[in-house]
């Protein structure tokens, strides 16, 4: 019989959960919240404890949660299931912190390394349905979780910050990658020009499209659930779409130590572009479609970036498990980037024949 911290298990008392928790041990790998699951005799759950220094304004995180889930709901779709506490509230407070626990969504596998195509196009075609499922969604009710997640000259001038700080004295050790998004300083705005002149439309967009916050079903292998609702937020299609081909469209995984492995993969391109644009050409503007590529190559500086950003300033964003390990993220980055722009014409032509294809 294995022993629960008392800490957990008195977090896990709060909420009405059916039977007693057998076990509680950390799950997953996202860098943001932490991440517990929850066993009783019947049922599974996920724990979160959130991370209330990236989300300040639980109470306003909780209620846009509240609001996309029951759209979702509404329209019969699968999607997370807050369980409330023992008085009735979506999250509580605890040992200094702010927590939430969902219904554990059974029978589906989640993926850190794509693999394979199919998959690839069933994760395109899933975010796509949900781009459409928003923009039927009144956005004046959400508050904004985080300012400026996707701007990407705010992100540059953090990093700047954090470079001119300096505060662990790291970035004589990584003179390389610090050059690397010195010297593409001028790209920056590609995207935010557009949706500030109004060529880019303004959609309510995820943000977070990464394919571990996708569950597919273990069985059948459809997409059953987008998770991670917590960046839902008024937004551009090219976040969604690029932040997808930074994570997915790689051959290794984000954080591989290894460079010769990391790879731009331009079939897995193809097949999460087949899924997405193939999934919404209807409503794609021309400009976006344009732009579509930027937006991969964007999503991914704009990441390596904020990992790079983290380390200067010492960890304190993303969840680490040693102490370069922002920085090995950073590198992953800088390569797929790097081939991204040398496979740039390819992506157009991919794009354009996938936007025709429905034509
Ligand atoms: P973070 O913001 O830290 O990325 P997530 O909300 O994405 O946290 O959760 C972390 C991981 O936990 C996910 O990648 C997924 O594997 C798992 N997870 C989260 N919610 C559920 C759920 N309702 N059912 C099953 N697995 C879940
Ligand atoms: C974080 O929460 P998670 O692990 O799904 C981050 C994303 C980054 C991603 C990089 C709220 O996503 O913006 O792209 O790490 N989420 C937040 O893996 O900052
Ligand atoms: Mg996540």
């Amino acid at each position: 019989m294995t022993t629960i911290d008392p800490t957990l298990a008195a977090v896990a008392d709060r909420f009405a959960l059916d039977g007693a928790p057998r076990s509680i041990a950390p799950y997953g790998d996202g860098h943001i919240n932490t991440t517990y699951l929850i066993e009783t005799d019947s049922r599974r759950y996920i724990l979160q404890r959130m991370n209330t220094s990236v989300f300040p304004d639980t109470a306003g995180l909780m209620c846009n949660i509240g609001l996309v889930t029951g759209a979702l709901k509404a329209q019969g779709r699968e999607t997370l299931d807050i369980v409330p506490t023992t008085d009735g509230a979506s999250w509580c407070e605890a040992d200094g912190g702010a927590w939430r626990v969902y219904a554990f969504i059974e029978g589906t596998v989640s993926y850190n390394l794509v693999p394979g195509p199919d998959v690839f196009r069933e994760a395109g075609a899933a975010f796509g349905e949900f781009q459409e499922f928003l923009s039927d969604f009144d956005a004046s009710q959400l508050t904004e979780p985080i300012a400026h997640f996707h701007d990407t000259p705010h992100r540059f001038a953090d990093f700047q910050a954090a470079l001119a700080a300096d505060v662990k004295g790291r970035a004589a050790s990584c003179g390389r990658e610090i050059e690397a998004y010195l010297s593409r300083a001028d790209r920056y705005a590609a995207i935010t020009d557009g949706l500030a002149d109004g060529t880019v439309p303004l959609r309510v967009t995820h943000n977070d499209t990464k394919l571990n916050n996708i569950l597919m079903d273990a069985t059948t292998g459809k997409a059953r659930a987008i998770i991670d609702l917590d960046t839902v937020m008024p937004g551009s299609m090219l976040y969604d779409f690029g932040d997808s081909i930074r994570f997915g469209a790689s051959t290794a995984l984000e954080d591989e130590k290894d460079l010769d492995k990391v790879h731009f993969s331009l079939d897995l391109f193809r097949a999460y572009t087949e899924g997405f644009v193939g999934r919404l050409r209807g409503s794609v503007t021309p400009r976006e479609a344009e732009l579509l590529p930027t937006g991969a190559i964007m999503m991914t500086l704009e990441c390596g970036m904020r990992f790079l950003a983290d380390y200067l300033a010492g960890d304190t964003y993303f969840a680490t498990k040693y102490p370069e390990h922002n920085l090995v993220r950073t590198r992953t980055q800088i390569r797929l980037a790097e081939e991204m722009e040398a496979n740039i014409d390819r992506m157009h032509a991919i794009v354009d024949h996938v936007m025709e294809a429905g034509a």
